[in-house]
């Protein structure tokens, strides 16, 4: 975990103090990157003790579609405890539904992207449209008539459907692995106002290399506190690759890891300073339950494992860190 000690040291060498609305000041660095290659290990920090379960317990969270802390502290995850009953602004949020909920954070976005279409039922294109839509699986919801601006139909049937974009992704890894275009995306302009958080980990992008029978992912996050959140979607990221080259039959790659605003809070300071005076210890291995099947040896393509499977199907080989250390998040 050099790339990681060495972006420590890189925001405290160019990064500069920014406000935000936590109230705790911020190093930050505009655009950052990580590039690891999962054949060598597993992107788990040593300098200190990784969360590792708690990390694992929200992926597993994140693959039902959850949107409730309670959820996630029973998948073993505590970390949105404080998103969804002390953060002020979420509280008084009319979306809020009780205790607890989050609003349609990342699982959501993942699983059910609420997709909706209007089409001009009534011209003869518009009819050709619905059609096709219906085919595709919308529903319709309603009509729809407005005075319209600029192109916009002024008459309309409305059509939804909910997008399980992980679950197109597998399918086009499968069917297509040679596409481009295998991403699923969490930033829905639609829901942002009914979240607890906006979502950090926002785009990932698979890549299949079919003569090396690997996979890769790309994931973009645009805001990452590199104190705490760091560590955490690292995990989260390699091992969803590895759950996903498991079910699809590829050997996990490379894990490419792109951050917008790359920070430090304040308080974050004197913990990031001490990890840079540990040396970081070889990279450990992840495990995954021989329980999950592995399509390049039964040829059976399983997706409902992403549901299927559970913290306990996780874990580290030869981990080996130095003492826990920690700091507080900022809400
Ligand atoms: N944050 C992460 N990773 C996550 C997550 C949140 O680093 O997975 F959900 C941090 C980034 C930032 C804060 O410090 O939480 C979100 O605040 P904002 O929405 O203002 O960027």
């Amino acid at each position: 975990m050099k790339q990681y000690l060495q972006l420590v040291q890189d925001i405290f060498d160019n990064g500069s103090w920014q406000d935000n609305r936590t109230g705790v000041r911020t190093l930050s660095l505009p655009g950052a990157m990580m590039k690891f290659d999962l054949q060598e290990g597993f992107p788990a920090v040593t300098t200190k003790k990784l969360a590792f379960k708690s990390a694992i317990g929200e992926m597993v969270g994140f693959l039902r579609g959850s949107r409730n802390a309670a959820e996630f502290r029973q998948l073993g995850c505590k970390v949105w405890d404080q998103n969804a009953n002390e953060n002020s602004q979420w509280l008084a949020n009319p979306y809020r539904l009780g205790e607890d909920d989050l609003g349609p954070v990342y699982g959501v976005q993942w699983r059910q992207w609420p997709a909706y279409k209007l089409v001009d039922s009534r011209s003869t294109q518009g009819a050709a449209q619905l059609q096709d839509a219906l085919a595709r699986g919308y529903q319709r919801i309603g009509e729809f008539s407005d005075t319209g601006i600029n192109g916009t139909p002024t008459n309309g049937t409305l059509l939804y459907k909910s997008i399980d974009q992980l679950r197109q992704c597998l399918d086009t890894i499968m069917q297509d692995p040679g596409s481009r275009r295998i991403l699923f995306h969490g930033w829905n302009w639609a829901q942002l106002d009914e979240m607890a958080l906006p979502p950090c980990h926002l785009l990932y992008q698979f890549l299949v290399n079919q003569s090396r029978r690997e996979i890769s992912l790309c994931l973009y996050i645009r805001s990452n506190d590199v104190g705490l959140g760091t560590p955490f979607n690292l995990t989260e990221g390699a091992a969803l690759l590895h759950l996903i080259g498991r079910l699809t039959g590829y050997t996990p790659r490379w894990f490419t890891y792109f951050i917008g605003d790359a920070h430090i809070y304040e308080n974050h300071v004197e913990m990031l300073q001490e990890q840079l005076t540990r040396s970081p210890y070889a990279a450990p291995q992840l495990v995954l339950s021989d329980r999950i099947p592995d399509y390049a040896k039964t040829g059976q393509y399983e997706p409902q494992w992403l549901e299927q499977i559970e913290p306990s199907d996780f874990w580290l080989d030869n981990y080996q860190h130095h003492a826990h250390i920690t700091a507080p998040m900022a809400v």
